[in-house]
């Protein structure tokens, strides 16, 4: 653990005194909107306040707001000044500050790298990750893949090219009351029809192991683990 330098604390110091006069207006306690907030300099004397803070780097580590492949407490400033209104932060700067991939950047972020800073959680922030869509087809021989593994918020979908009615199952044949995503669409116990030529696509939210079948033919088997 690498503790701050005493320019960095000073520095540190001096930026949240400059955000104490925002959290007042933000509470109600000052009627003057036209503060200037003060200019301060970070520890490579680049100057941050007021105005855009762009990255000054294309670095893509999650927490590293201000791009010197460091996790620490000048990150915790920036997210802290881009939260009241100091500084707007922008580009992989904005992106690497969403520290708990919540959506927005907020004083939580500041206090997930503060405690990776200090050592008191592990300073690998996962970045937010897409929801895909995987592509299944079924065709006389069954479903290709007939396994398959995803994350929670996929999607699947499904395209019947068997040349025949594809019906869509998950749980114990032939009843399905057991499913545990069931993608039927209306309810336990249904399947999802799906015409030859036609496809059908569903979101899988939560985890588990979706045991799944043709109806019309219970040796087509597929299954999915959401994870
Ligand atoms: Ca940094
Ligand atoms: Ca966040």
């Amino acid at each position: 653990m690498t503790f701050p330098t005493k320019t960095r604390v000073v520095y540190i110091v001096a930026s949240l005194l400059a955000a104490i006069p925002l959290f007042v207006m933000s509470c109600g306690g000052g009627g003057n909107t036209n503060v200037t907030p003060p200019s301060v300099t970070d520890v490579n004397n680049r100057e941050m306040a007021p105005g855009d803070i762009t990255a000054r780097s294309a670095n893509t580590l999650q927490g590293d707001v201000d791009g010197d492949s460091a996790i620490d407490g000048f990150d915790a400033v920036l997210v802290l000044r881009h939260d009241v209104g100091l500084s707007i932060l922008t580009g992989s700067g904005l992106a690497n500050a969403d520290t708990d991939n919540s959506g927005d950047v907020d004083g939580y972020d500041a206090v997930l790298i503060l405690r990776c800073d200090v050592g008191l959680i592990d300073c690998t922030f996962e970045a937010a990750t897409t929801p895909e869509t995987h592509d299944i087809t079924y065709t006389a021989n069954g479903f290709s893949p007939d396994t398959l593994s995803i994350s929670d918020g996929d999607s699947v979908r499904w395209t019947n090219n068997s040349g025949s009615l594809l019906r869509i199952a998950e749980g114990t044949h032939p009843v399905h009351t057991d499913c545990i995503f069931c993608p039927q669409g209306s309810g336990a116990g249904d399947t999802i029809p799906i015409s030859n030529g036609a496809d059908y696509t569903f979101l899988f939210t939560g985890t588990g192991t979706a045991n799944m079948h043709n109806h019309l033919n219970p040796e087509h088997t597929l299954v999915i683990t959401v994870q």
